[in-house]
């Protein structure tokens, strides 16, 4: 199957829905539960389904994304596995950056021309889900579609957020409309027992399509339309024969702030929706890093990754990611705390502390709740995040405010005894 398929990585456009975390870095680099980044979702669900030609179509072409990637894919020589990057280009045909995601797969289609495939798979970067395409391609093949989209159902609260459609007896899709507002409370579809319990009726697109090869091509060419929800797709159903592949596992958008932040927490759950430890596990950078050293903690509910220092009095239901250094007698709860890309060394240390400036990491006798704390943050002794009163959304400089969750910028320096 590996030989028909070719499998698209939609990267990200300019990432205003994940800023701050997205200010200096591209989409697919952002991290993720402490030792992971968004990219290595969707690729990793590709390399379980067989499907080892990858491209990631990204705005910025960023180093750390490069790296990672180089860093991490790696196959035999003797095989045809790739995961490759494309950023969007300058050429003499087109001058700008992707308009959006089907602009982003037109521009990329004199890089696939040259490969041999009969099917491709476009995905979404931002998304946690485990899903096996090699089914869906089955299916697809078996329902002798031309289109066919991964679909999930969702509760009306959730239908203006997604492309919504309808199916007949067949699975053949009749209607659908990108993001609706109204008018689509006629549209309840078929399904389990589970998912109308939970009030779930209306067929949302995962974002997730196949196309036939000529299909997709027939259908960028030749016109400008810059993205597959608001024009592709819904023309598409005119003309083609388009398939719903029905989903009911675990799957969320963690392209906002907020359900970016509740997906990785979510990860600490007894029991949670999406398995870290499953079989089927998230591939990523093996990076070497010693094991986390912790002392006079209470862990409760959290995730803790390689390469950290530990003194905290308290870490209740948060992530911690690679090369954290928490200092004594500090409070974290409900918190993302991303972590380090490198150590100080023992002299930056003591020179921050004569000058009695921050160093790298959390410091001595804070309490902070209901953060993300990017990598290589400074953060001072005695600083309280989201003690107080009910924070008003923002951007303050060193950090963001969004529907009550702060999010404090990658470098920024929060100095000694800051009240947030
Ligand atoms: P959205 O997620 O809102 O809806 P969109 O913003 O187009 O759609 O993003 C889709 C994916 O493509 C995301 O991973 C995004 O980062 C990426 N992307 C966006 N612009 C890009 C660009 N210029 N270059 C590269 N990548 C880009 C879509 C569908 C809905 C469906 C939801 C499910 O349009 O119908 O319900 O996904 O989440
Ligand atoms: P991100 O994508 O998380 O924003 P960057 O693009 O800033 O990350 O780069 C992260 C990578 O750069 C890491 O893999 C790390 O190895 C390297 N790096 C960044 N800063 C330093 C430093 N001060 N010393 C050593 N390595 C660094």
């Amino acid at each position: 199957m590996n030989s028909k398929v070719i499998s698209i990585v939609l990267g990200g456009g300019q990432g205003t829905r994940l800023y701050p975390l997205t200010a200096t870095r591209s989409k697919p680099a952002v991290p993720v539960a402490g030792k992971y980044r968004l990219v290595d979702i969707p690729i990793s669900n590709c390399l379980h389904s067989g499907f080892e030609r990858i491209f990631v179509l990204t705005q910025f072409n960023s180093a750390s994304l490069n790296k990672h990637i180089k860093n991490t894919y790696h196959f035999s020589s003797f095989s045809d596995s790739f995961v490759d990057i494309l950023a969007a280009e300058q050429t003499p045909s087109n001058v700008g950056w992707f308009q959006g995601t089907a602009d982003a797969v037109r521009q990329s289609l004199h890089h696939l021309s040259v490969h041999e495939f009969e099917y491709v798979l476009i995905l979404s970067g931002d998304q946690l889900y485990q899903l096996d395409f090699k089914h869906m391609v089955e299916e697809h093949i078996k329902s002798k579609a031309e289109i066919s989209i991964a679909t999930i159902p969702v509760h009306a609260n959730d239908v203006p957020s997604f492309g919504i459609l309808k199916t007949n007896e067949e699975s053949l899709i009749t209607d659908f409309i990108e993001k609706p507002k109204s008018g689509f409370e006629s549209w309840a579809s078929e399904v389990s027992e589970e998912m109308a319990a939970k009030g779930r009726f209306y067929l949302a697109s995962m974002g997730i399509y196949i196309f036939n090869r000529q299909t997709l091509y027939d259908l960028l060419q030749g016109n400008e339309h810059p993205d597959f929800g608001k024009e592709i797709i819904p023309q598409s159903i005119q003309t083609n024969r388009v398939v719903s592949y029905q989903y009911e596992g675990y799957w969320e958008d963690i392209g906002t702030i907020p359900s970016f932040f509740e997906s990785n927490l979510g990860l600490t759950d007894d029991i949670p929706a999406f398995n870290l430890f499953d079989k089927k596990h998230i591939f990523t950078r093996a990076r070497m890093l010693p094991p986390s050293k912790v002392s006079g903690t209470l862990l409760e509910c959290s995730i803790i990754s390689d390469g950290c220092i530990i003194n905290a009095k308290l870490i209740k239901r948060s992530i911690i990611g690679i090369r954290t250094r928490i200092g004594a007698n500090t409070e974290i709860e409900n918190c993302y705390i991303m972590g380090g890309d490198n150590y100080q060394t023992l002299e930056q240390i003591e020179q921050s502390k004569a000058d009695n400036t921050p160093i790298m990491g959390i410091g001595d006798r804070c309490k902070i709740k209901n953060a993300i704390i990017d990598k290589n943050a400074f953060i001072g002794n005695d600083v309280c995040i989201n003690c107080g009163e009910k924070l008003e959304d923002g951007d303050y400089g060193a950090y963001t405010v969004q529907g009550g969750i702060v999010v404090v910028k990658k470098r920024a320096v929060i100095p000694h005894g800051t009240i947030i």
